[in-house]
């Protein structure tokens, strides 16, 4: 085998060899315990991705919610998602609103198409983050399925700054949370009362992740939508909410459902923050938001 394998490296082009070590971070971590893909800039090639998704002629489901007054967000989400988010590949977005007459004309390129699927008008700002997961399980159940492989479900106060592409797929994909990067265990946000079903225990838990960015497969994002959806339902029948809401919620089910690639903070930034040495590239911003003006109460 020993002198298979070399005999193998010696018939590789240099160039070749030179890119693939080019392909690798000493820098930050690129791989978790369970051997899931974290992506970060200089641990994937585009051209090679794209060499295996595109011909596959996959469709990506992408859904918003942009209830009250975050439909002011839409227009920015959505141009800079045409420039940046999985440019080339089929998108169908599916945006949550109160107000379908108020969703903004956007161009949107060859095999990209959008739908208005309406939801009520909450009162309260946690009640959306709270009936996302139901709300996207429905829309699975009834249209998303027949129409898409895959699906990311998107936070609206986001702005695409840097290509956002077909690294990002795999089955079950998470993100992780910028503001707990470098955080240490006992400090991650998670639900600590035991009463409710979103509840981690001190010594469990491997990442915070962020509730604006989760995705994958048409069949793992109902499982996790659904089983969310139960927990929150359980949890409002005992009067508890957990901490973070359904993002509480998300945490938990990434414990025991690990994810099969995560993102790194490239693909969930947030315009507060100060960037760091390790983040080359910024793909998707949280948008500094006065949430007096545009929450609704
Ligand atoms: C964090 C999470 C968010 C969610 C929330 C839970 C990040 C960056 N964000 O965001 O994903 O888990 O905590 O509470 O990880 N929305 C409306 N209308 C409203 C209020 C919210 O459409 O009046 C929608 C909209 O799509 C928005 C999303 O709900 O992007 C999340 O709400 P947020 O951005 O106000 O929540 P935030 O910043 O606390």
């Amino acid at each position: 085998h020993g002198v298979g394998l070399s005999k193998t490296l010696t018939h590789i082009p240099t160039k070749v060899l030179t890119m693939k070590l080019q392909l690798m971070r000493g820098d930050v971590l690129t791989v978790t315990s369970w051997l899931a893909p974290i992506v970060w800039e200089g641990t994937f090639d585009s051209a090679v991705i794209d060499g295996i998704y595109k011909p596959l002629n996959v469709t990506i489901a992408t859904t918003v919610f942009a209830v009250g007054k975050y439909i002011t967000y839409l227009k920015d989400f959505l141009e800079s998602a045409e420039k940046h988010y999985m440019v080339g590949y089929n998108i169908n977005y599916y945006i949550f609103t109160d107000q379908p007459e108020n969703i903004p004309a956007v161009t949107l390129a060859a095999g990209r198409s959008l739908w208005s699927l309406r939801v009520p008008a909450f009162n309260r700002w946690q009640e959306i983050s709270l009936q996302r997961m139901s709300f996207i399980r429905k829309a699975i159940e009834e249209q998303i399925r027949k129409e898409a492989s895959f699906i990311f479900c998107l936070d609206v106060d986001m702005r695409f700054d840097n290509h956002w592409g077909a690294e990002a797929l795999g089955n079950l994909v998470a993100v992780i949370h910028p503001w707990f990067y470098q955080a240490s265990r006992d400090s991650f946000p998670y639900e600590r009362r035991p009463e409710s079903l979103a509840y981690v225990h001190a010594d469990e838990g491997d990442f915070y992740y962020g509730g604006a960015v989760f995705g994958g497969l048409i069949d793992e994002v109902y499982k996790l939508t659904g089983t969310c959806e139960e927990h929150l339902v359980i949890d409002k029948g005992k009067d508890i909410e957990a901490v973070w809401q359904e993002e509480s919620h998300l945490n938990w089910y990434f414990i025991y459902n690990k994810p099969t690639k995560l993102l790194s903070m490239e693909y969930l930034w947030s315009d507060e923050k100060v960037k760091i040495t390790e983040l080359k590239v910024v793909r998707l911003s949280t948008i500094k938001k006065n949430l007096a003006a545009v929450r609704p109460n």
